[in-house]
């Protein structure tokens, strides 16, 4: 299977607790290589815009606030199957849902405190990669 690309973000509960670097090696551990890292801030302006698609659902104004309330730290990953590899990594969103084992399982505290996104297609993971990092970032 070809090697690709996803894109991730560690969100701000899982941060602040300090949990970005278990979380880097559970994804370095199973077989993910960093393309790309930083930790920013959203503000509630760029939240929305990552989350547009979401504007319709009645939670979209908390999600704003809830990702732009502390630092995140965005990550490009490549690997064989990135996109469906990381999605099985990280578990359902709703942690009382997620897999044992999975990240979100782990260390999320709410549906929406849920530790870490992922892409959902290749095609999102290279809309999403671009909008934190530069091409010449993604080596
Ligand atoms: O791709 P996912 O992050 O697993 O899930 P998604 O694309 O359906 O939703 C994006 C984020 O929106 C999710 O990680 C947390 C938040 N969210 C989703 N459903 C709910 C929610 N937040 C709240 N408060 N309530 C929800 O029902």
């Amino acid at each position: 299977m070809a090697t690709n690309r996803t894109f991730t973000m560690i969100k701000p509960d899982a941060v602040a607790e300090g949990n970005s670097g278990a979380i880097i090696k559970m994804i370095e551990e199973a077989g993910f290589r960093i393309v790309a890292i930083k930790k920013t801030l959203l503000t509630k302006e760029r939240a929305g815009e990552f989350y547009a698609v979401h504007a319709e659902r009645p939670f979209y104004g908390e999600l704003c606030d809830y990702m732009s309330s502390g630092p995140i730290i965005p990550m490009i990953l490549e690997k064989e199957n990135a996109v469906l590899d990381f999605r099985t990594l990280i578990g359902a969103t709703n942690p009382a849902q997620a897999a044992e084992g999975t990240i979100r399982k782990v260390f999320a505290k709410s549906v929406q405190a849920n530790a870490i996104h992922g892409s959902d297609s290749d095609e999102n993971a290279a809309i999403e990669g671009f909008f934190f990092f530069a091409g010449v970032e993604q080596f």
